[in-house]
């Protein structure tokens, strides 16, 4: 039987007090919701993630755009969260105290059970107006949308009829000042960080296990791969999300669904 947790991993979550778990797009991987390391498919086959997740690309090409946000919330609506979503979910619910810190715009957290996620890249789920930053509708219900994607000229806003945008962070932009400092609070107080599925690559989002690091946590990656976070963990977990939470929670706590 493969070892996905170490007996260390169960100590240390085992007896911690004040947890954050921070996770990053491999999270949601096995609900089938690419990363942004996977290629685009599709309309935006020919483009890059971090050119498109811009104010520039949206000033540029709105319909292009608004398109790929429609297209990832469609596929996001289709998913479902995945046993490493529910694990998360349990460790909230047994240990004393945790803040979930996620990069994803994906619900899949909330849909998991996670109360209230600190979203420092922003949702899908919290159109704007790009002007006067007025929220705007979310249209009801999963959309389909075609698997190559499709341009969308985005809606007007019902205030200054400017266009709306996608409520994400682009790169370029600032992130939320509340929730990038309840990040950083929570990193800097606590006494375990689990990092699950980051890359560690986009700042000031990678600040977070590091600062966590520095103040003495301990910290536990999950990660099928090497990251640069490798040599910040205490213990680095080589395996996907969906596999290795479950199994860190039943070694705490013999298994998620006993009360
Ligand atoms: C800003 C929302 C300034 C949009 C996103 C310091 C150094 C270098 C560069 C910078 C720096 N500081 C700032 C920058 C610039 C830039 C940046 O970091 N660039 C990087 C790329 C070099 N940062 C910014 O632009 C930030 N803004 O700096 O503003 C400013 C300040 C004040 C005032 C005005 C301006 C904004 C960054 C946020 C951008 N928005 N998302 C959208 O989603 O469309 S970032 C987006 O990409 C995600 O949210 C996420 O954060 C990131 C992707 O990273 P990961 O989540 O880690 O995913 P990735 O695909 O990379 O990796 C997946 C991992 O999972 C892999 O390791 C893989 O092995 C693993 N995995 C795969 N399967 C599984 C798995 N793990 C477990 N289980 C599995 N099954
Ligand atoms: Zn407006």
């Amino acid at each position: 039987m493969e070892q996905l947790v170490s007996g260390e991993a169960a100590k240390l979550l085992g007896q911690a007090r004040r947890v954050v778990i921070f996770t990053g797009a491999g999270m949601s991987a096995e609900s089938g919701v690419p990363t942004f390391r996977d290629a685009l498919t599709g309309l935006w086959q020919q483009f890059d993630a971090q050119a498109l997740a811009t104010p520039e690309a949206f000033r540029d090409d709105p319909a292009l755009v608004w398109g790929w946000y429609e297209w990832r919330r469609s596929a996001v609506g289709q998913a479902r969260p995945n046993p490493g979503h529910l694990a998360v979910a349990a460790i909230e619910a047994r240990v004393p105290s945790c803040v979930l810190v996620t990069q994803n715009v994906d619900d899949l957290h909330e849909r998991a059970g996670s109360v209230a996620p600190v979203h420092l890249h922003g949702s899908l789920f919290a159109p704007r107006c790009s002007a006067c930053a007025q929220p705007a509708e979310v249209p009801a219900g999963v959309t389909e949308e075609p698997a190559g994607g499709r341009r969308i000229t985005p809606p007007r806003c019902t205030r200054c009829s400017a266009p709306v945008r996608p409520g994400v962070v682009w790169f370029g932009e600032a992130l939320p000042e509340a929730a990038l400092s309840a990040a950083v609070e929570a990193a800097a107080t606590c006494d375990l960080l689990l990092t699950v599925g980051t890359s560690g690559l986009v700042y000031p989002a990678a600040e977070i296990p590091q600062v966590a690091a520095r103040l003495g946590a301990a910290v536990i990656q999950v990660n099928p791969e090497e990251t640069p976070l490798d040599h910040v963990a205490e213990v680095n977990l080589r395996g996907p999300a969906a596999r290795v939470l479950p199994a860190l929670v039943e070694a705490v706590w013999g298994g998620a669904n006993r009360g």
